[in-house]
């Protein structure tokens, strides 16, 4: 109580004095960072011949500009395939030019918020999923079911075993030929005007713990129609606050078809629930969301192979209804999804999807399984989150960080860096592997694999100095409970980080100096990483010179300077404002 009105006491003072007097924060010149990051060229740098002489052209703007320092973003899997060699060469080529102009090279490394192979995946576990067999095949039986998810019965506007608060203002009842199914769907209209997911049907839909299911769905948008799809499951979270357990967004609206059915899908594991909220539709997140849609046909499916995982320490079995045993190879086919990182097609791989169908594993003949039998399936599948199916990699597992290792002791060699950057940044997925349970909260989990990959970037990088995004660790940001599908929080993240870790603060807005305290308080050096296509860099600037006085004499002391990163450009390349960035910062070229 008293920390909090003293809190408040102290935010009443501030605002009182920005009122009065609206002091502009200190102007500081003396940056011993000045750095470009050359985001997502590495893949283009071996593939289009034009990249090459322009990531040059950068390097030497930014030197005219007066930066002393690049960083290059790398991924592992460039160091992989047909043009593995021609990749290195240039990335060492690269180092050279950067160093003969007189200024620092870092590479990034560890991409922990999304690389890897599909074995190496954040996964879930599937416990005891009924099977039967059926022509020969393990066929899922359903063991959850949508009430009327058709619309076919209805009262008013709102279906019967749903909720939808919009109903009779925004979303109606539509019967007029529309539908996709029988003679009833849900029309949304004007849907600018409804607040965030309130044009959604709701149900609360029984289901069994651990078990992934699939919740298909049709979908009809008008042709001004702009917003994103989002399914939802929602469960009591930790805090008394609800939370998703599905978070995926399947993206509608970028290709065709208008004013026609299509059908889109997400998948969830249940996790330690037996019932869940479901969300299913269009959102309203502001930005230009407008226009009509129509929703039909909702189902949830069991899909326990989808995307199934094995590695040696994701136990995988089927039994019969007592526990017993079957063999895989001699009693049914080996458990696999074939389409597993191929939702782009043969040509596309390592892209995740869930509308796959689901894995047939066939019986074998001569085995001990008869048609008609009843068994039960426990294994594990990837964790796939976002617009994109992403997925993240293990943050347990010994494969992973052998990995990184490789990873790092190839850049050393390719590359000489002067320091690394970990790309340690909003991993979405973790906690329900074998080992990950052994750590009491997804805090420590990352904790540990932080620590783990600054040894390992320590070694095989040959001792340069090591960097850091801030996010995962800061808990006023990403080190927070309910996050993504963490199994539990991710506070602790940020307990005891290596004294040499040196931290990239980005997205720092009027949380800024509340991230650059966390990490002071551990006596951490810092470097701020901002532009993202801003419009108003001066504006940006001056935020964060606010939040370096707010700090004090700490951040003189720990804030090192500042680092240029484009998100996708205003448009243009996302270096168009190299230079306006340096002047703004430090005078230009020749304030350097
Ligand atoms: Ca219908």
């Amino acid at each position: 109580m008293t920390r909090w009105l003293t809190i408040t006491l102290l935010l009443t003072l501030a605002g009182h004095a920005l009122a009065v007097e609206d002091p502009l924060p200190t102007q500081r010149k003396d940056w011993k960072v000045r750095w470009l990051l050359l985001k997502y060229w590495g893949n283009e740098l071996r593939e289009k011949p034009e990249t090459w002489p322009a990531v040059q052209r950068y390097v030497r703007r930014a030197d005219e500009a007066g930066y002393n320092g690049i960083v290059f973003m790398t991924r592992a899997k460039w160091f992989r395939g047909e043009h593995a060699a021609l990749w290195q060469q240039r990335l060492g080529e690269l180092g050279k030019l950067v160093k003969s102009l007189g200024m620092q090279w870092l590479v990034t490394c560890v991409f922990a918020k999304g690389g890897g192979t599909a074995e190496m995946a954040e996964s879930f576990p599937v416990r005891d999923a009924p099977l039967v067999v059926k022509d020969g095949v393990l066929v899922p039986v359903p063991t959850a079911e949508i009430r009327n998810g058709s619309f076919e019965e209805f009262e008013g506007d709102i279906p019967t075993g749903f909720s939808l608060p919009e109903a009779g203002k925004h979303a109606f009842i539509d019967q007029t030929g529309q539908a996709y199914d029988g003679e009833t769907c849900i029309r949304v209209e004007n849907f600018e005007e409804v607040r965030g997911r309130l044009a959604m049907p709701v149900q609360r839909v029984a289901v069994k713990p651990f078990h992934q299911y699939r919740v298909s769905f049709r979908l009809k948008i008008s042709d001004d129609f702009k917003s994103n799809v989002i399914v939802m499951a929602l469960v009591p979270g930790e805090g008394g606050k609800d939370r998703d357990i599905c978070y995926q967004q399947p993206i509608v609206g970028r290709k065709p078809p208008r004013n026609k059915w299509f059908s889109k899908a997400a998948t969830f594991n249940s996790w330690d629930n037996e019932k869940v909220s479901l969300l299913v539709g269009p959102i309203n997140w502001g930005k230009g969301t407008k226009g009509t849609f129509w929703l039909d046909d909702i189902r949830i499916t069991d899909v326990p192979f989808l995307n199934v995982n094995r590695r040696p320490e994701l136990p995988n079995k089927i039994t019969d209804l007592v526990g017993r045993a079957y063999k895989e190879g001699r009693d049914y086919a080996r458990i696999m999804d074939p389409k597993c990182g191929w939702a782009w097609g043969p040509k596309s791989p390592n892209h995740y999807g869930v509308r796959q169908g689901h894995p047939e594993i066939a019986v074998l003949p001569g085995g001990a399984l008869r048609e008609g039998q009843k068994v039960l399936y426990t294994g594990y599948h990837i964790g796939l989150y976002g617009r994109y199916y992403g997925k993240t990699p293990s943050l347990t597992y010994d494969g992973v960080f052998k990995m990184y290792a490789d990873e790092v002791r190839t850049l050393r060699r390719a590359a000489d860096p002067d320091g690394y950057l970990i790309w340690f940044d909003e991993m979405r997925v973790g906690g329900w592997e074998p080992k990950s349970l052994e750590f009491e909260t997804c805090g420590q989990m990352i904790n540990a694999a932080l620590q783990r990959t600054y040894q390992i970037v320590m070694r095989e990088g040959g001792g340069k100095p090591i960097h850091s995004w801030h996010d995962m660790f800061t808990p006023t940001h990403n080190a927070r409970a309910n996050y993504y599908l963490m199994r539990n929080t991710c506070e602790g993240a940020g307990k005891n980080l290596p004294k040499g870790l040196n931290i990239w603060i980005w997205g720092g807005g009027s949380k800024g100096a509340e991230h650059m305290k966390f990490f002071a308080k551990q006596g951490l050096r810092q470097i701020f990483c901002t532009y993202y296509d801003t419009p108003r860099i001066d504006k940006q600037y001056q935020g964060w010179m606010k939040a370096m006085d707010a700090l004090g004499a700490d951040a003189d002391r720990l804030v090192d300077g500042v680092v240029y990163s484009t998100w996708s450009g205003k448009g243009g390349d996302g270096f168009e404002d190299i230079e306006e960035f340096a002047e703004v910062w430090w005078g230009g070229g020749d304030g350097k």
